[in-house]
């Protein structure tokens, strides 16, 4: 029988591309986003290409009642997630912490940390009654390291670091497995949404190197999804070879 995954932040980049991996690989897939025309193109695709089932869910992860009748609308088979990839997420702005802008800051830790929570919250329960299933979060170097002007992001992943760990020890019992993807530079609409549109300086982020793409993502979060039921990744950090740290680049 093919499992059931959901994955918040299907729209775009590591999102999109993880729902078009997971139901090239036996899933049928519950994709989310905001923009409900970006869902329904990328659920014709999907289906067309794979034959998997898609349902769309059109939500801001950041509204508490809004993830509530999301996920309360799923029935029958789709209520029982095996799977869920908590992947939507943003970083905005890029100032020292004396010139931050408190809009951005509440943006990055709505999303990032209690959009996270507001999900895992909601899908976990059924988890815990079934005693399965894996929740795998995407965190990023940042959860790792911090660099200047980026409190607030970096704040965020740190978070998210501390809430997998927490989630896999409240879920341990149950047989739940919590897992981790830290990624480096990937080139997605990430840099675009930091920067407010201004793709020059988003395209900047990216030039001279190789950054990852979204497959490379993508490919990972099936390897930490597919391991034995024995085996649990904690946390995968994934770099381009083009950088070392959050703040070292090798540019040509
Ligand atoms: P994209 O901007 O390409 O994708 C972000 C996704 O998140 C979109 O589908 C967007 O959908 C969704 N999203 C954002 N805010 C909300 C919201 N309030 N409610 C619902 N969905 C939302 O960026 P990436 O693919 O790069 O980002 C995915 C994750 O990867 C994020 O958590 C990011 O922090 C993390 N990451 C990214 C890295 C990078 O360099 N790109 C590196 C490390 C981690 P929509 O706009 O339709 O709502
Ligand atoms: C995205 C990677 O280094 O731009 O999480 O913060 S970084």
């Amino acid at each position: 029988m093919r499992k059931i995954a959901l994955i918040t932040g299907a729209t775009s980049g590591i999102g999109k591309a993880t729902a078009e991996t997971l139901a090239s690989h036996g899933y049928d897939i519950i994709i989310t986003g905001r923009r409900t025309d970006l869902l329904n193109s990328l659920a014709e695709t999907i289906k067309n290409d794979t034959g998997a089932e898609v349902v769309t869910l059109t939500f801001d992860v950041r509204d508490l009642n809004l993830v509530e009748k999301a996920i309360d609308s799923l029935s029958g088979k789709w209520a029982d997630i095996d799977l869920l990839v908590n992947n939507a997420g943003l970083a905005v702005g890029i100032e020292p912490i004396h010139q931050g802008i408190i809009d951005d800051w509440e943006r990055m830790i709505d999303t990032n940390i209690k959009g996270l929570l507001y999900i895992s919250r909601k899908i976990s329960p059924r988890m815990v009654a079934r005693k399965s299933g894996h929740i795998i979060n995407v965190s990023s170097v940042a959860g790792h390291e911090i660099y200047p002007n980026g409190a607030a992001y970096c704040g965020s992943k740190h978070a998210v670091k501390a809430i997998t760990k927490a989630m896999r020890m409240d879920l341990l019992p149950y047989g739940i497995k919590v897992s981790s993807v830290s990624p480096g530079m990937v080139d997605t609409e990430f840099s675009l949404v930091r920067f407010k549109g201004d793709q020059v300086r988003a395209d900047n982020v990216y030039k001279g190197l190789t950054p990852l793409y979204a497959n490379d993502i993508a490919e990972t979060i099936l390897f930490i999804a597919t391991r034995p039921a024995t085996v649990n990744i904690e946390d995968m950090i994934i770099l381009p070879t083009d950088q070392a740290s959050t703040r070292d680049f090798r540019r040509r």
